[in-house]
């Protein structure tokens, strides 16, 4: 039986809720004959990594998803790169604020998931909810996890898929930000598991383009 381990970050800045979290916990248990293993983690630089190394030693997954709340973004996206690199406009959950530090001193400059990401971005589009790849997933916390994980897997040769989702804030936290776009938790979990399916069946990834000219 495959694993697939699945986060969401807990919440930060000004916010009282992360749907990331939210969305992953609603999750099934299986997906496609895949276990599916939910966990939160803080919203912190360094311990965020630490804390998803120690639970991929313990459970020893075949896939990791990590998920994390884009506020300002229209659809789910799916991150195609990590950058080597912290520059934290607002503190952590731990006051830190990191500010042009690497994330790992003989790391690469950046590393590409190795998800299927065109084929997930399709197939949540299918499934009629919004979705596209990202080339960038900013150089907070959520970069910081994503770059984390590759370099985990790539400096031990593990042969692991690993990627990052950013999604869209949920109603609840507009309903005072005045055009600022937000995506139903529903849409959202429904996103996520059309994604998890995709990436548990899909080994090589689609040809098309998917794109941006920003
Ligand atoms: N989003 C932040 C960090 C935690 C989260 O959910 C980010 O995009 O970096």
């Amino acid at each position: 039986m495959k694993r697939v381990i699945i986060t969401g970050f807990d919440p930060f800045g000004k916010d009282e809720i992360n749907p990331s979290w939210e969305a992953v916990k609603r999750l099934p248990d299986e997906i496609e004959g895949a276990k599916i293993e939910k966990i939160e983690i803080p919203t912190v630089f360094h311990k965020s990594v630490e804390e998803l190394i120690q639970k991929i030693e313990l459970s020893a997954p075949d896939i990791v998803i990590c998920v994390g709340q884009a506020g300002g973004r229209f659809d789910i996206t799916i991150e195609r790169v990590a950058i080597n690199l912290d520059d934290a406009r607002i503190p952590d959950n731990e006051n830190n604020q990191p500010i042009d530090k690497k994330i790992a001193e003989k790391g690469e400059s950046a590393y590409f998931s190795n998800l299927p990401i065109k084929a997930m971005a399709r197939k949540i589009r299918e499934g009629g909810i919004p979705a596209s790849v990202s080339n960038t997933a900013g150089t907070f916390v959520c970069n910081h996890i994503m770059y984390g994980l590759l370099h985990y897997i790539n400096k031990n040769d593990l042969a692991k898929r690993g990627g990052f989702i950013h999604v869209p804030y949920i109603p609840s936290q507009v309903t005072n930000k005045p055009n600022v776009p937000s995506m139903a938790l529903d849409d959202i979990v429904t996103g996520l598991t059309l994604a998890i399916r995709t990436a548990v069946t899909v080994e090589k990834d689609i040809e098309v383009t998917e794109g941006k000219i920003f």
